[in-house]
């Protein structure tokens, strides 16, 4: 990897024909722009390999199993003969393969070489999915033979779904008209209509069609001259019932296929990178002196940008992204407190979009309040969120492979935590953008309904004074029905205060606003109680003589075993640890990060000495069972100074979903897929944690905690609207502030605090 290109492209010059090859590969080469994901699968792979088409905001359920998000047929679909003879990279000897994803523009790219009856046969194609239309995937065909050959080329739409509870398309209809091929279906537990269509530009010889074996193909023969390259380009558009003013899918779909063949692939392909080019501009880090770490998070953005929702969607990002339908396509508190700081920080406008899918689905939560009961109030958001909010997390969520049985688990009815990581980013995004709109447009509805159900939950212990949180499942999700486990406790007590520092907001800008929420939800009584209750919240302190503060109530009389001792006791690799008998319940053993994740959201609440102090407790006691842990433990192990321990958290954030080597399967459930919680996570451990940077309402502070082998760490800012690029060495923090900013803003570094003025640079030595 030396020049600068390698650090833009992801490749391998092989092929492994084994299916959990396929499937990782298919996770590493994805491509997705927010509509639709799809897999980095090959021209002429079908459902068996996992080829998925995987759709934003839209679910369907069948009988008894999951809900899960909607795949749509594959109008990328194409194989080839040579001589009569099938060609695929399954079951042709190959004699060179190369496949590329490029991350300035989230292009992949396939070439390979086969051989064939003695000849050698070329396929080369590339793939986009487009951000300037996303209901349309482009791709540019071409093969070339060593001798004169019989070809026989079938492209079109393979509507064999790889579904993982489907299927989930009904009345599937496919037809041809005007040379466009559209296969249009409903899906089958709501009736939305859904079309693919897709066209091609191509110039040697007559087509004729073919439906057959649940695929629409076009078939083209032609005699292949030797050494000629021929080409040609699909298009394909994947339209649903919510795009269209009238649900005429079929039309709308037909529309943009035929569009984009008369703009033509080269033209598509420009407007796209344009879009992308914008993209980088904004969210690129640079690290200089690190190739390895430099790829790992430039990768790991990339996988954040390819699912940012479109705009004016109202949709959020699944914890597997559109990798797939892994985890029901549910959005968890991933979201939130993993990827969001991410685009609050450089892309707010796709941030919007995060909180509006929260504004919209307050009702999913308020329904969840009420039934989960007794008593709740305000808004239990789901542990795993659709498209309407209500719970997608069932009671029996994990299968256990010994027994075959599903385990009841915990995670839907006392994660509870929930509620409040969602009030906080809504506050979090007025605070770092200054901009209230949201709040009025339903963010305060969810902080004061989050806070709500949290002063219906909370118990109020007489005897000593305090308010209690019992029954909780915390981020550590070994341990189930604890009470007053540290971490959901502080969301608990940050979430009364946000509720109070919103009324406190909207009262002295917008009395007539709060009047009427305050109306409309009438919660006027309960206010006084948060004020009191956020006083009140008991917070588990640390111990005088460590300084460790307990995970939960008696978390100190569990078995003490180390992480090798416990993993001795495993019965079957893919049982799961936590659950009724889990081997970790009734140990010390910790999932994830949990008083460190506390510790890393709520950083200034606690002192360098208390953090080392619990940094050096709970990390030997954390499994890192879950991809959300690394990055906690390696923010704060850079927060206070561990910066070796910290860049090794960093690159196993960093290279989770480049290099694919996650566990697959947790229980007898397949988890295959991307981990944009570790992306994100990546991202913040190199910006929150070694360059330091936090900002509030206030000011940015930048206290830097560099990697020694890192020269210097540039990256942008977006801060109350305004622009900044930054770059930390280790004795200097440079601050530039774009010409078009409106207003200086406070940066400190180390304690010394200056307002940078529009195109001011700054220069802090440390
Ligand atoms: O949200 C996480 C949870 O914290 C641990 N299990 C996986 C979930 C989805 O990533």
């Amino acid at each position: 990897m030396n020049d600068a290109s390698n650090l833009w492209k992801v490749t391998t010059n092989r092929f492994v024909n084994e299916k959990e090859a396929i499937m990782r590969n298919g996770n590493i080469y994805q491509i997705s722009n927010g509509y639709m994901g799809y897999r980095g699968t090959l021209d002429e792979f079908r459902s068996e390999e996992l080829v998925g088409i995987t759709l934003a905001g839209i679910f369907d359920k069948v009988g008894d199993a999951w809900r899960e998000p909607v795949n749509a047929p594959n109008g990328g679909y194409t194989e080839i003969y040579v001589d009569g003879e099938e060609v695929s990279a399954l079951k042709t000897a190959i004699k060179t393969h190369r496949q590329t994803l490029y991350l300035k523009n989230a292009k992949f790219e396939r070439k390979t070489t086969f051989t064939v009856k003695g000849k050698e046969v070329t396929i080369n194609s590339e793939r986009f999915l487009s951000i300037d239309k996303p209901n349309l995937l482009v791709i540019k065909y071409s093969f070339s033979c060593s001798a004169d050959t019989e070809i026989i080329i079938r492209t079109g739409i393979d509507f064999n779904i790889w579904d993982l509870n489907g299927p989930h398309l009904t009345e599937v209809n496919s037809t041809v008209s005007r040379d466009v091929l559209v296969v249009d279906a409903k899906t089958h537990e709501a009736g939305i209509p859904l079309a693919v269509a897709e066209a091609i530009d191509m110039n040697f010889g007559a087509e004729k069609h073919i439906n057959e074996k649940n695929r629409i193909l076009r078939e083209i023969n032609l005699k292949a001259e030797a050494g000629k390259t021929y080409s040609f380009n699909k298009y394909s558009a994947v339209f649903k019932g919510q795009d269209t003013p009238d649900n005429n899918v079929k039309k709308a779909a037909d529309d943009l296929v035929n569009e984009a063949k008369n703009a033509g692939y080269d033209e598509c392909l420009k407007a796209h990178n344009i879009k992308w080019q914008k993209r980088w501009e904004l969210c690129d880090v640079i690290i200089d002196g690190d190739k390895e770490a430099q790829l790992a998070l430039r990768y790991s953005i990339f996988q954040l940008l390819i699912v940012a929702p479109v705009k004016g969607s109202s949709n959020s990002i699944p914890a597997r992204a559109l990798s797939g339908q892994v985890y029901k396509g549910a959005i968890f508190w991933d979201t939130e407190m993993f990827m969001f700081p991410f685009f609050v920080h450089t892309y707010p406008e796709v941030a919007i979009e995060l909180l509006r899918y929260r504004i919209n689905t307050l009702d999913g939560a308020r329904r969840k309040a009420q039934s989960e009961g007794p008593g709740y109030r305000g808004a239990f958001y789901a542990w795993e969120s659709q498209e309407t909010g209500d719970e997608a997390c069932t009671y029996f969520n994990i299968g256990d492979p010994i027994t075959k049985r599903n385990l009841r688990t915990h995670f839907r009815d006392r994660q509870v935590h929930i509620s409040g990581d969602v009030a906080i980013a809504q506050w979090e995004y007025f605070k770092m953008t200054g901009d209230d709109s949201l709040l009025l447009e339903g963010g305060a509805e969810v902080i004061l309904e989050c806070a709500r159900f949290y002063y219906s939950y909370a118990y109020f212990k007489k005897n000593k004074n305090r308010y209690e949180v019992l029954d909780v499942v915390g981020p550590d999700e070994y341990h189930e029905n604890v009470h007053n486990n540290a971490f959901t406790n502080m969301v608990v007590k940050v979430t009364f205060e946000v509720a109070i520092a919103t009324v406190y907001y909207l009262k002295s800008k917008y009395p007539d606003e709060l009047k009427k929420l305050i109306d409309k939800i009438k919660i006027s009584d309960e206010i006084d109680g948060f004020r009191e209750a956020s006083d009140l919240i008991y917070l588990p302190e640390p111990d005088p003589e460590t300084g460790v503060i307990e995970q939960f109530d008696a978390y100190y009389k569990l078995e003490d075993v180390s992480r090798e001792e416990l993993k001795k006791r495993i019965i079957h690799p893919d049982e799961y640890m936590g659950a009724g008998q889990g081997i970790a319940v009734q140990t010390q053993i910790i999932k994830q990060a949990d008083v460190i994740m506390m510790m890393n959201i709520f950083k200034n609440r606690f002192s360098r000495e208390i953090k080392k102090a619990n940094w050096e407790y709970y990390e030997p006691r954390t499994e890192h069972g879950s991809s959300l842990s690394a990055c906690a433990y390696a923010m704060v192990a850079a927060d206070i100074g561990k910066t070796d321990y910290a860049y090794n958290y960093f690159l196993k954030t960093a290279k989770l979903d480049i290099e694919a080597k996650y566990k697959v399967y947790v229980g007898t459930i397949f988890m295959g897929g991307s981990h944009p919680a570790a992306n994100g996570g990546a991202w913040m451990t190199a910006v929150f944690g070694f360059a330091g940077l936090s900002a509030d309402a206030e000011k940015v502070t930048i206290n830097p905690n560099m990697y020694k082998k890192w020269k210097s760490l540039t990256f942008n800012l977006i801060y109350k609207g305004d622009s900044y690029s930054l770059t930390v060495t280790g004795k200097n923090v440079v601050v530039r502030a774009m010409k078009s900013n409106r207003a200086g803003r406070l940066f400190s570094v180390n304690g010394k605090t200056i307002e940078c003025q529009p195109g001011q640079e700054l220069n802090f030595k440390y």
